[in-house]
């Protein structure tokens, strides 16, 4: 069936309609993406389809969900799901896959010792799969090898709080940033990365408006759209920063003398370490901010009880990434400020589970349940409990040296679950020769083809969220149950299952003779309140003897829970009584030390190379690159730029930008913009060889890590940024477009009912339509404009009467009204008499253009937004009535609340009411 043009763009709508069949289960379940945690709750329908609301009980979200909670039913398709276990691309069954892995895991560890075996796993698995993945390597295979994702991501804070409080605690609650009066964001982009914290954060601040916020951050970023005060320090200068606030503090009087002198340690060290700091001109030359900035923000810090620092991985990824957050937690520590309604340090963490993995000692130098492999009573406690032949004491290699281990041939054989090492670690393209070169990889994955799938000689199928069961715990340490509510697809079993049944062939049958989840939780809980004279914060125990039955029904509960210790009725808290977890009882205070990252920019490679993240993504996309809705947004690797720096090199606004150095290189499209300090660039990590010609950008990034915690520094290595020479740009939308696309630059993304293509060449082809008939396919007749002259060609590809395909080309960036073109494809089969307008590649004067993607929800466009604007619309709130735009997850209000005041509009507070 063909369509006519509309006229008009359709009423704004939600992008997708729930079916409206019967419902016939209603699950409630947690989110797999970030470390909020958000409970869900999916709707099964008569005729199968799934729909996702958020839990109005979860007490992580209260019923809201960010876009891409919003859009997990999109992501429950079978296109591109791992099926079946795989041999060297040969379809097996589970037992020829199982018997391998055990036959070349064995094998290896008889030869060469269990340290010639390794595991590296991820914050995205479950609770009891990660469980059962550190029991099998530290208490059973007798290796501390197995590192996970975790690495790259909270180690830092791990050990800044071990640091300081003996123990890897989080020791505040969400709560408190609502309760706050200052709430302090370093190296947190919680608009686009914990959205739905954010939500909680900014209706706090417009129900109590004298709460003051500032964000740390060289971006200017989504977040910093509701700061009071916002400092824009010099990348990797946090700890000088936080040092002269320590500094600050104690000589304005703001020490809390009896917390400091009953309840800590080490506070004339720190004060010592602090004093360069003690002159604020210091201060501003490392940091580079502006002294009256910093003056405020130590006033503002110095004068308010209720403060909140919330810190992430401007903080953590950083070669002083531990010196951070103790340069941080000492502040808090100085002013008594920790464990109480409103007030802590708060790490916020990445993933789903990073939390869990940390309770089960997933980390290399972690045992289980909170315990030290260090520790020889600890490991007692824990060989006895499990009845295990060995427990090592030696900590395995963290993540990067995993991997040179793997490199130079040391770690022999090499089982990767739930991750991607291929583009997330630094120096990928080493990491993936390593890979390559080991003797024996097995990967755990829900997709069957990744950049790191694409090197296993064994893969394995596992089940993927709504089909697996099991925990996670969130930032707040609040265990929530995920739960499956759909029959897995093909042969698909969970982690904790493939992982269990490899280690009964190895001989270790009745250790690992759980049959179900529930089963490895009770155990993992019977741990940790095990021998409980030995004092350690994390203690599940209430929940030893949870029948299979009490695990189905499981709330969302906080840890700490003891053994008969009932629930609490308000969030819990660590500290507030003064009692640390190290020997003798006291927080400590940590000595400091700024240091510049270990990349010096020089005349070759002048730029610091910053990476993060962005709203719609999930890290390297292998789910929500599927989903149409969360591709709109941003469907283009990019690297952001300082105006004066881009006019320096001759790069303008949507050129492409080859950013490189020794190790790599990328090409991406330049974003021009005042929110990036000069001197720093911002290039995404989401891009993988699946969805760009050359966006891994972790190739790039030096294997620079922190002394103490291990984890790389991701956001500061030197790069250089020149113009991409590109003869000729393109862009394509296509119904079906080649799995493997050639050209010197391309970037593709899902639309609804086809992909869209971004193209660029160094030399212009001998016939652009060859490079139709490659995006196209065969068979299809060609409507074509040319002007060869001026470097222009257009073409519609039409096939059994149908526009299938539509290419773009111009010898600057294609100027085309890309979301008007989309919304075409979108709506329908296009008629082959249609081709000619759509060719314009923009609409009539009479059609309205949305502009860029803002509201992925809706639909709704950057032009859109602006249009209201200009009609009278003066405040999210009212955008929201008019247009629909941000008024369902709310993800899109801080870049609402942006274009509002890019229109020179009064902006109002980007939360709902
Ligand atoms: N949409 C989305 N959300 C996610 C994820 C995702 O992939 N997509 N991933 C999840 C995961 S695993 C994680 S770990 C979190 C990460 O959440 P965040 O840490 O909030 O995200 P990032 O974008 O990695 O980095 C945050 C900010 O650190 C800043 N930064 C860089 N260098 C410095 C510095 O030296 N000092 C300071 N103060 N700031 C600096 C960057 O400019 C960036 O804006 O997000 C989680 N949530
Ligand atoms: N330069 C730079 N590098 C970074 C970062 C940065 O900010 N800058 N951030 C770092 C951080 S904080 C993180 S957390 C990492 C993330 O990096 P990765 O962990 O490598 O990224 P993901 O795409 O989340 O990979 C998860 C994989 O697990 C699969 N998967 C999903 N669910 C399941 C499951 O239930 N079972 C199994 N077996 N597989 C599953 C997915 O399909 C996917 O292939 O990247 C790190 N790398
Ligand atoms: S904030 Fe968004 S991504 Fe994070 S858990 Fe909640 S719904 Fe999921
Ligand atoms: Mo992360």
């Amino acid at each position: 069936m063909t369509r006519r043009l509309p006229a008009t763009l359709p009423e704004a709508q939600p992008a997708e309609e729930p079916r409206m069949s019967e419902i016939v289960r209603t699950t409630l379940t947690t989110c797999p993406y970030c470390g909020t945690g958000c409970g869900v709750k999916a709707e099964t329908r008569a005729d199968g389809s799934v729909t996702v609301a958020g839990d109005p009980d979860h007490p992580a979200n209260f019923g809201r969900l960010c876009v891409k909670g919003s859009a997990l039913a999109e992501t429950l398709v079978a296109d591109g799901r791992l099926l079946h276990p795989e041999i060297e691309g040969r379809r097996v069954a589970w037992d020829e896959a199982l018997d391998t892995v055990a036959e070349r895991f064995g094998a290896t560890i008889r030869e060469h010792g269990p340290d010639a075996v390794a595991l590296y796993v991820s914050g995205q698995i479950l609770t009891e799969d990660y469980y059962v993945a550190n029991k099998l390597m530290k208490g059973f295979v007798g290796s501390a090898n197995i590192d996970t994702n975790s690495r790259l991501c909270m180690a830092s804070s791990v050990a800044g709080h071990k640091r300081a409080f003996g123990t890897d605690t989080v020791p505040g609650a969400y709560e408190d940033l609502e309760t706050a009066d200052l709430v302090v964001l370093v190296g947190s982009n919680l608009a686009w990365c914990h959205p739905i914290l954010f939500q909680r954060l900014s209706a706090a601040k417009v129900a109590r408006p004298e709460m003051r916020v500032v964000t740390v951050d060289p971006r200017r970023t989504a977040t910093a759209e509701i700061a009071d005060l916002h400092l824009g320090l010099e990348p990797g200068t946090d700890v000088a920063l936080f040092a002269g606030l320590l500094g600050h503090l104690e000589r304005a009087g703001a020490r809390d003398t009896e917390f400091v002198a009953d309840h800590t340690s080490g506070l004339e060290a720190a004060l010592e370490a602090a004093a360069p700091f003690t002159d604020l001109a210091e201060v501003t030359r490392v940091t580079g901010l502006a002294g009256a900035d910093v003056a405020a923000f130590y006033d503002l810090f110095a004068a308010t009880e209720k403060v909140v620092t919330v810190y992430s991985q401007g903080v953590n990824q950083s070669s002083a990434g531990t010196d951070k957050v103790n340069a941080i937690v000492n502040c808090h520590l100085l002013t008594g400020r920790i464990g109480r309604e409103g007030l802590g340090p708060f790490s916020v963490t990445g993933q789903p589970n990073a939390m869990g993995g940390r309770e089960v000692g997933g980390l290399a130098n972690q045992l289980a349940a909170h315990l030290e492999l260090a520790d020889p009573v600890h490991r007692e406690l824990v060989q006895g409990f499990w009845n295990s032949p060995a427990i090592t004491a030696t900590p395995g290699h963290k993540a990067v040296d995993l991997f040179d281990a793997v490199a130079d041939g040391r770690v022999k054989a090499l089982w990767i679950m739930a991750t991607n090492p291929v583009d997330s670690l630094p120096d990928a393209d080493r990491v993936k020769a390593a890979i390559a070169a080991c003797p024996f990889v097995v990967v755990s994955d829900v997709m069957a083809s990744t950049d790191t799938a694409e090197l296993a000689h064994v893969l394995l199928p596992a089940q993927a969220w709504g089909e697996k069961d099991g925990t996670v715990t969130n930032s707040e340490r609040r265990v929530s149950r995920q739960r499956g509510f759909m029959t897995p697809v093909g042969e698909a079993k969970p982690d904790w299952w493939a992982l269990a049944e490899v280690a009964r062939r190895l001989g270790w049958g009745e250790a690992f003779a759980w049959e179900s989840a529930a089963a490895i939780f009770r155990e993992h809980a019977a741990l940790s309140g095990h021998r409980p004279e030995i004092a350690r914060d994390f203690d599940i125990s209430a929940f030893a003897d949870l029948s299979d039955a009490g695990f189905d029904g499981l709330s969302p509960f906080q840890w700490p829970r003891r053994r008969g210790e009932a629930a609490a009725n308000g969030p819990r808290r660590f500290f507030a009584d003064g009692r640390f977890f190290t020997a003798d009882g006291r927080g400590r205070f940590v000595a400091t030390v700024h240091r510049a990252p270990r990349s010096t920019p020089s005349a070759t490679l002048p730029f610091r190379l910053n990476t993060g993240r962005i709203r719609d993504q999930w890290h390297t996309m292998t789910r929500t690159g599927v989903a149409a809705r969360l591709s709109g947004h941003i469907a283009e690797p990019f690297v952001e730029i300082a105006p004066d720096d881009a006019e320096r090199l001759g790069i303008t606004p949507a050129s492409l930008v080859t950013v490189g150095n020794g190790r790599a290189s990328v090409v991406v499209r330049a974003l021009v913009t005042d929110r990036q300090r000069p001197g720093s660039v911002f290039v995404p990590i989401h891009w993988t060889d699946r969805f760009a010609s050359a966006a891994r950008v972790d190739a790039l990034v030096a294997p620079e890590t922190d002394p103490v915690s291990g984890q790389p520094e991701s956001k500061a290595t030197t790069v250089a940024v020149a113009r991409f020479a590109a003869a000729w740009y393109g862009f394509a939308i296509g119904r079906t477009v080649p799995e493997r696309i050639d050209g010197d630059y391309w970037a593709r993304a899902r639309i609804a009912g086809g992909e869209r293509v971004e193209l660029a060449g160094l030399v212009a082809p001998a016939a652009w339509s060859d490079v139709a008939v490659h995006l196209f396919g065969d068979g299809t007749s060609l409507t074509s404009f040319a002007d060869a002259r001026a470097g222009r060609f257009r073409l519609a590809a039409v096939r059994d009467g149908e526009v299938v395909g539509l290419l773009y080309v111009a010898p600057e960036p294609v100027e085309v009204a890309r979301d008007w073109l989309i919304g075409h494809f979108e709506a329908g089969p296009i008629a082959a008499a249609e081709a000619v307008t759509l060719l314009a590649g923009r609409p009539g004067a009479e059609v309205e253009d949305p502009g860029r993607k803002v509201c992925s929800c809706f639909g709704t466009g950057a032009n859109q937004i602006r249009k209201a604007a200009a009609a009278g619309c003066r405040s999210v709130a009212e955008v929201g009535e008019r247009l629909g735009a941000g008024t369902n997850c709310g993800s899109c209000r801080p870049e609402i609340a942006r274009l509002l005041a890019e229109e020179e509009h009064v902006v109002t507070p980007v939360a709902a009411e």
